[in-house]
């Protein structure tokens, strides 16, 4: 398919769509990310087209990971240095809108509707930015002889970039859904699609979501 900064030759049977943290907590107006200053409605926008991809991601019987950014209700999962960092109107563990702050189990820790996981989904519950650091999803994706990441989720120059390059090291094939894909600082989300394809694609791949439907079986 096409893709930056070169073709991508996308292995379904080989390949996961991972979401990353499409979480009320950051999406939703009331959340964390608001109470952090942030304005959610440019994660808003990315929601129809992440719900596009996925919906053909499964109508071609490809399988999903979804990550969702929490900790325990006793916070021991929660380094100081990431609790008290900041000015924060809320803090992780504190009572907001949506319930404790990125805590598991809360309102605000949920997937937002439109993304929700279905039976056969993975959920894979993360401390940190990256997906792999104090998770098993390495073990789940090496059981399914994943070699392919296609990403979409929040945020771009977070989340999104940190479990990108965690994943690039242990050695999978990444792509990052360049639509389906938000920053709440637009600026960062350009920077990052750029430093992720630079070098010949250091890091991987970016494509818009209409060449990876495109691509897709059925469609
Ligand atoms: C942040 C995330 N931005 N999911 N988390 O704190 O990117």
């Amino acid at each position: 398919m096409k893709a930056l900064p070169f073709e991508f030759a996308l292995d379904l049977p080989r390949a996961a769509l991972v979401i990353i943290d499409m979480q009320r907590d950051f999406v939703e107006p009331g959340g964390f990310g608001e109470s952090l200053g942030n304005d959610v409605t440019r994660l808003q926008a990315i929601l129809p087209t992440c719900a596009a991809v996925l919906a053909a991601w499964r109508a071609a019987g490809a399988w999903v990971v979804h990550t969702r950014e929490g900790h325990l209700p006793d916070l021991s999962d929660c380094p100081p240095a990431k609790r008290l960092r900041g000015r924060p109107s809320l803090r992780i563990g504190d009572t907001g809108p949506m319930g404790r702050v990125l805590v598991i189990g809360e309102p605000g820790h949920a997937i937002v509707p439109e993304l929700a996981p279905v039976d056969g989904e993975l959920v894979i519950d993360k401390p940190g930015k990256g997906a792999f650091h104090a998770t098993p999803l390495q073990a789940r994706l090496q059981e399914r002889g994943i070699t392919q990441l296609v990403f979409m989720g929040v945020t771009t120059e977070v989340c999104v970039q940190t479990t990108m390059r965690e994943a690039n090291d242990r050695g999978y094939e990444c792509l990052l859904v360049e639509d389906g894909t938000a920053s709440y600082f637009p600026e960062f989300k350009a920077a990052t699609l750029a430093m992720l394809t630079a070098q010949g694609g250091i890091v991987g791949w970016v494509a818009p979501a209409a060449e990876l439907v495109a691509e897709l079986p059925g469609r």
